[in-house]
């Protein structure tokens, strides 16, 4: 049986005991970061929902504090739902939220101040089977007045839940405080909803239309639900804020557990919140974001192995020496290979990481990582490409995150995970970068360009018995570039 310690991560924030889900109005206020969160004080499932209060000086550290609210009035007796907080001019932090009363309307966002001197919230509902952003517009956060038009709806896409809404740059890497809607030739917009259909966060790329006071996606195709995600795992109901103090746009999002719930109660915490992001604008494509770990976390990184220019064979698989444990920070780089001279016959099906997982063979991949591997291999988590032909003869990367293999308790979520991502056919190199935290593998894949992660329980490869591998399950050859993995410490 699995000793539960082992689930319990190291450097991801958590409360100490009980069920967390949605992160809630974090921000930077006198020097501290302070992040709330959706808390059941008294159980480790979901209910009884307040907020739960920690502060933190890197957003790695954090001290836990006394709830922040909980349910004592009439208006929200029903429970504390998730809200957002906004730094007034003069300093002030604001915080609304959603005192649960009607089901389709909830979540507020931070709030934004136009040129007409009034300040705007967006709130998720639906109308039907249509999601929706309504915008509110006030004076003084007291007294409200709903705008006519919707900031936007999507149909089909059923309530859309922790709506969020900023800019970002068209010129920099900074972030920008989300007020910042003017000199929309210099800005787009992030739009952001939450799907209760699917449980997965959805983003689009666009503009805001400050005369309008609606969003236009760039791209319909790919707009609202229907296109880019976050993360293309376990991540839902995300929220960014703007940190003044290094200029960053962050993202926080919430990865619950794969396993039963009766396996909550028996380990008395239920969910972790992914390490905080930084979010900028893809420059070089200008329709996708770019999502990284905040740099604090390189502060927890211990010792190091690092492994040059080997070739993976066919069928390759190779222990990295020095490198085990459930801690880890791993950064691989792998050669594309040149898809223009090849003389061997390419794979036109589409990969679908849920079949077959990282046990398929085809001609490049599945080629990349094992981590959380026991000695004869019977867990493992693998994360890997595979490149097959598209129909108009272009190359297709897909990258998948396998825990289908990753534990042999039983009862546990076994799906996995992938998408598809654009090479450039400039890019000579595929990127992977791993955080390993015992119960959870964040994937960062070509910088940043899409993120998986997964929740995985390993029962044998824990702490040292916990190894990572480098393996080819495709019939060519690949050449492995750099691989740096770092041990990392508690936080
Ligand atoms: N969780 C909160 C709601 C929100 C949902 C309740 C999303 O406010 O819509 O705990 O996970």
């Amino acid at each position: 049986l699995p000793s539960f310690a082992d689930e319990r991560t190291s450097f991801h924030f958590q409360p100490e005991r009980n069920w967390m889900n949605d992160p809630n109005g974090p921000m930077f206020y006198k020097g501290y970061y302070h992040f709330f969160y959706q808390y059941n004080p008294d159980a480790a499932v979901w209910g009884n929902i307040t907020w739960g209060h920690s502060v933190s000086t890197d957003l790695i550290h954090w001290h836990h504090l006394e709830l922040a609210l909980v349910p004592d009035q009439w208006y929200d007796v029903e429970g504390v739902w998730s809200g957002s907080a906004t730094i007034l001019p003069d300093g002030k932090p604001v915080i609304l939220y959603t005192g649960i009363g009607h089901t389709d309307f909830r979540d507020p966002t931070t709030a934004w101040l136009e040129s007409d001197g009034l300040w705007r919230i967006a709130i998720g509902a639906k109308e039907g089977t249509t999601g929706l952003a309504l915008v509110y517009k006030t004076s003084d956060f007291l007294n409200w007045t709903l705008q006519r038009s919707f900031l936007h709806q999507i149909a089909g896409t059923g309530m859309w839940e922790c709506v969020d809404f900023y800019p970002v740059s068209l010129t920099g890497t900074n972030g920008l405080d989300t007020s910042k809607v003017q000199g929309n030739q210099l800005v787009k917009h992030v739009l952001k909803a939450s799907l209760g259909s699917n449980k997965h966060d959805y983003y689009t790329i666009g503009t805001y239309s400050t005369d309008l006071k609606t969003f236009v996606a760039d791209d319909p195709t790919r707009d609202v639900g229907l296109g880019l995600r976050y993360d293309y795992g376990k991540f839902y109901a995300s929220k960014t804020f703007y940190d003044p103090a290094q200029e960053r746009r962050i993202l926080w999002g919430w990865a619950n557990e794969s396993d039963s719930q009766l396996d909550d109660i028996k380990k008395g915490w239920a969910s972790v919140q992914t390490i905080p992001r930084t979010l900028v604008l893809d420059h070089h494509t200008g329709s996708n974001l770019l999502q990284w770990p905040i740099s604090e976390l390189d502060s927890l990184r211990g010792d190091k192995v690092v492994k040059q220019d080997i070739l993976l064979d066919g069928g390759a698989m190779l222990k990295v020496d020095g490198a085990s444990g459930a801690q880890l920070d791993i950064e691989v780089t792998f050669k594309y290979p040149d898809v223009q001279t090849l003389d061997v016959p390419l794979e036109q099906k589409e990969c679908v990481c849920s079949q077959g997982g990282a046990a398929q063979r085809g001609v490049f991949g599945p080629f990349g990582l094992l981590v959380l591997a026991a000695d004869d291999l019977v867990e493992q988590t693998a994360v890997y490409f595979y490149l097959t032909l598209r129909p108009n003869g272009k190359w297709m990367t897909t990258v998948c995150s396998d825990q289908s293999r990753s534990s042999l308790a039983k009862g546990i979520d076994r799906t996995v995970y992938g998408t598809s991502i654009n090479i450039a056919p400039t890019e000579n190199f595929l990127s992977l970068r791993l955080i390993v935290d015992h119960s959870i593998v964040e994937t960062f894949v070509q910088q940043g360009i899409a993120c998986i992660t997964s929740r995985v329980y390993p029962t044998l490869a824990v702490e040292r018995d916990a190894h990572v591998l480098l393996f080819n399950n495709g019939s060519e050859s690949i050449a492995m570039h750099t691989l740096e993995i770092w041990q990392m410490s508690n936080a």
